[in-house]
């Protein structure tokens, strides 16, 4: 009988995210995904992964993706992951989650794909020139979490579409070669700020590959860059409402006071009460003073790490090493089920 079992020999449960190598990273990555990251560390057996071959779904230049792929890294053990306590590394390094990729694009159906709103939003107009990678990005992801069998994953809310077809992906290969093997994924999206908004449009997510700089805070932004994003950030002519339902369809409001609820780590209703009938320009200058103190560190320890490529370097070759230790097994015994010869 082949286990679904995937703690591993520690008995913890084992969670698994990543992000992609395409940019700076920034506010959205660290509120959405990071700072959970270094939270699950704690209690759960984490690998944390950058994720270069999602990021080649669009053209990265070859002259900056390393040095990308290492900035990456240094986001996440800036935002507190410890490589230490987790397995940190870049995907492509292991091989098998191109080959369990492949075999999930045959598990999976056109028109499951077709429905993915991260494609429609990133192919755009353009959908006929858009890579075959971007269509099957979703397939990859699953390859991803399942060739640790991981089962926890913590992810923006942006994700969760992509992390339902990881749930339907699993149980579809399991019913295919009836067998109980693949875990099905919980989502793991909390916090105040799952889905951080453009400073510059509430209605759209802050994201690395806006034209706009100014649409979000970066990771690498300095004292000065930060207070100029928040004071510039679109706002409506209304105050600080006292609760939160004052903040619906205001979709600019809402979005920095949730920012600012998760940089505090207070609820929403509570940053409402204490700012409530007060202007932007009063809690634009509260929030500037808030995120400089949360991400200043930050920004420091990424530079001193950025300076440090010999040292990234080591952590990823490490964390190589254990990843491709943990899947390997998996990975036998899926060419296994699926028939190949010379397993
Ligand atoms: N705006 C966001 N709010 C909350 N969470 C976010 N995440 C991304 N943007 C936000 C979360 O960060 C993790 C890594 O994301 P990614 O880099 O793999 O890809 P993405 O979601 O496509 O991020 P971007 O910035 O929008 O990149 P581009 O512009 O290159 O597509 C994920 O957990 C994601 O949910």
């Amino acid at each position: 009988m082949h286990s679904m079992k995937n703690s591993g020999n520690t008995g913890k449960v084992r969670v698994f995210s990543g992000a992609q190598p395409s940019g700076d990273m920034h506010l959205g990555n660290y509120l959405g995904a990071f700072k959970n990251w270094a939270r699950l560390q704690a209690d759960h057996e984490c690998i944390f992964c950058v994720v270069d071959l999602h990021a080649i779904t669009l053209f990265q230049d070859p002259k900056i993706l390393a040095s990308q792929t290492r900035e990456a890294a240094a986001a996440y053990i800036a935002a507190g992951v410890d490589p230490d306590r987790c397995i940190l590394f870049n995907q492509s390094r292991v091989s098998g989650h191109a080959e369990l990729a492949w075999i999930f694009n045959c598990v999976a159906r056109v028109g499951w794909l077709g429905r993915m709103t991260q494609f429609k939003d990133k192919a755009g107009k353009n959908r006929e020139k858009a890579s075959v990678g971007l269509y099957i990005y979703p397939t990859l992801m699953a390859a991803d979490i399942l060739l640790y069998k991981a089962s926890r994953v913590p992810v923006g809310a942006d994700q969760k579409q992509h992390l339902e077809l990881t749930r339907d992906i699993a149980q579809k290969f399991n019913n295919d070669f009836g067998v109980d093997f693949f875990p099905l994924v919980d989502p793991v999206i909390t916090g105040e700020a799952t889905r951080v908004m453009s400073l510059r449009d509430g209605n759209k997510k802050m994201s690395k590959s806006d034209p706009s700089e100014m649409s979000r805070i970066n990771l690498t932004d300095d004292v000065d860059v930060i207070a100029r994003k928040i004071q510039k950030a679109r706002t409506d002519s209304g105050e600080i409402p006292d609760n939160v339902e004052g903040l619906k369809d205001r979709p600019e409001a809402a979005n920095l006071i949730a920012i600012y609820a998760a940089l505090s780590d207070q609820t929403r209703a509570q940053v409402c009460e204490d700012f409530g009938g007060r202007g932007f320009s009063n809690f634009k200058a509260a929030l500037t003073e808030l995120a400089v103190t949360v991400l200043g560190p930050i920004t420091s320890e990424m530079k001193r790490l950025k300076d440090d490529p010999a040292y990234m370097d080591s952590i990823l070759d490490a964390g190589a090493i254990k990843a491709r230790e943990l899947s390997e097994p998996v990975l036998r015994e899926v060419r296994q089920i699926v028939g190949f010869l010379g397993v």
